[in-house]
């Protein structure tokens, strides 16, 4: 395997895709050695027909808002690999939302969900529109006509889309109505579902926990753990607040959260009262950020700054893509910073990665660390087949073990012989054996 020559290929037949080419390099560059080490890999194509989705539908998605205008938007599927199970993975409602940002997610999907031990694929899906500022109705119609389109392609044991960012409890369960109309079932089809209808306990924080479950395994490796750290988050969401949770549950003090605005410092913590106050101005559709300084006197509200500024022990950046780059993770390093881990999809960028991993700082990549949410999704999907519903003991300790063995995986594939553990190697060789192996096992299709 050439992995230059190959990304040669890739960026001629998608220029411009920059996030899917640099969701490429990263996986290419860590399985080189293993790649070659089997030759039938190669003969079978293995690499060209992984980093190509199966396939991908593009679709208009046309909705009436408020004022009676009809507003366009574009809407998504990318059914990336199905060796390991049915596709599967989040939908994003954003602006930013394109095909490359959509292909990146996918691709990574398909390592993340493979170190999960659970049968899933991999698939990412969404659409431009933005739910920020839109009525309830102006959402809820939206939801239905996207899945007037995506209900053909999808289905409990063919594709299982979940949420992402802009796409949480409310919006599932719009989709899900009109997916149930539409198929005339009442299946597991979409994860992240309300309790009373096949949902899991856990399912909303399990990305967020499942991340400090994967920090605290690190920190255990140098003997550390959460206990007295001090502790930047980014972001306020599905994923973020989960993790601030669970920080603080374990003893540390959380000073950072942040918005596209900036960021707030509170040093006495984020927990307790404060953690509601934010998700009710979530739940409303308001910005977090200004208001929570506002609210409380001892927090500084950092206009259009990042975290990565702040006197931390641990940083796990909870956002959005390229959202640490070598600026932030040179302060980082600066700071003493002992451990990174991403909450994120690919939120620190490849030179903030090399910066963090040349200082021998603790780096989890997205894909093993964030893995949590679409573990607990595969748990909410075992309910469903068995229709029966378990305790929330239950789907955390299951959690937590899948999150241990996702660590362990890491280890055994990243550990360099200096004992750093190259935690973006492991997770991509331990992600794509399974999938290679699956895709020679069942021939050229
Ligand atoms: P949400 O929409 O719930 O939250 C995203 C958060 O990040 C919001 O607080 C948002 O602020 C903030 N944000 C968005 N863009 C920026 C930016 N450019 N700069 C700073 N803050 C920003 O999304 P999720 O929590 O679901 O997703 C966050 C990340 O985690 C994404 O990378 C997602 O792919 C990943 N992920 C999500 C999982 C899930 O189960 N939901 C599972 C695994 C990974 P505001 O709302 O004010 O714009
Ligand atoms: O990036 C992700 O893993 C998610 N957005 C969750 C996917 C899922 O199917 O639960």
């Amino acid at each position: 395997m050439k992995v230059n020559t190959i990304l040669a290929e890739l960026e001629k037949k998608h220029p411009g895709e920059v996030e899917y080419h640099q969701a490429v390099k990263e996986v290419l560059e860590s399985i080189e050695d293993v790649y070659n080490e089997n030759p039938r890999f190669a003969k079978a194509g293995i690499l060209q027909r992984i980093i190509e989705p199966d396939r991908v539908l593009t679709f208009k998605v046309p909705w009436m808002d408020d004022q009676g205008n009809v507003q366009v938007n574009l809407g998504y599927r990318v059914q990336f690999n199905n060796a390991i199970g049915p596709y599967k993975g989040g939908l994003r409602f954003h602006p930013t939302v394109n095909l490359s940002i959509l292909k990146f997610l996918g691709f990574e999907q398909i390592f993340k969900n493979s170190l999960t031990t659970l049968p899933m694929g991999g698939g990412k899906g969404g659409s431009d529109f933005d739910p920020k500022g839109k009525s309830d109705n102006e959402v809820m119609r939206f939801c239905q006509s996207f899945m007037l389109e995506l209900w053909k392609l999808i289905g409990p044991e063919t594709d299982v889309p979940a949420g992402d960012i802009g796409v949480g409890g409310r919006e599932i369960g719009f989709l899900f109505g009109m997916y149930k109309k539409l198929a005339h079932e009442h299946t597991g089809v979409l994860t992240g579902k309300g309790l009373n209808w096949g949902g899991s306990l856990v399912r909303p924080e399990a990305t967020g926990f499942g991340c400090v479950y994967f920090a605290n395994e690190m920190l255990k490796t140098r003997n550390e753990s959460f206990m007295g750290k001090k502790v930047a988050v980014s972001g306020f969401g599905n994923v973020a607040w989960g993790a601030v949770i669970k920080a603080t549950e374990l003893g540390a003090t959380v000073v950072t959260i942040s918005g596209p605005d900036g960021y707030i410092y509170d040093p006495n913590g984020i927990s307790g009262e404060k953690i509601d106050f934010l998700l009710r101005l979530r739940a409303s559709n308001q910005d977090i950020v200004e208001p929570y300084a506002a609210e409380y006197k001892e927090a500084t509200f950092h206009k259009d700054k990042r975290p990565w500024e702040a006197m931390v022990d641990i940083a796990l950046p909870c956002a959005t893509q390229n959202e640490l780059g070598k600026e932030d993770a040179m302060n980082l390093v600066k700071n003493g910073t002992i451990c990174v881990c991403e909450g994120a999809n690919m939120p620190c960028t490849p030179e903030a990665i090399e910066v963090i991993q040349n200082a021998k700082l603790l780096f989890a990549p997205g894909k093993a660390a964030n893995a949590g949410g679409v573990a607990t999704s595969g748990l909410e999907m075992t309910q469903n087949s068995m229709k029966l519903n378990w305790n929330r003991e239950e789907v955390d300790q299951r959690l937590h073990s899948i999150m241990i063995n996702i660590h362990n995986a890491c280890v055994k594939h990243g550990t360099c012989k200096d004992g750093y553990v190259d935690y973006v190697k492991g997770a991509n060789i331990a992600g794509f054996l399974k999938v290679a192996n699956a895709m020679l096992d069942q021939g050229l299709i």
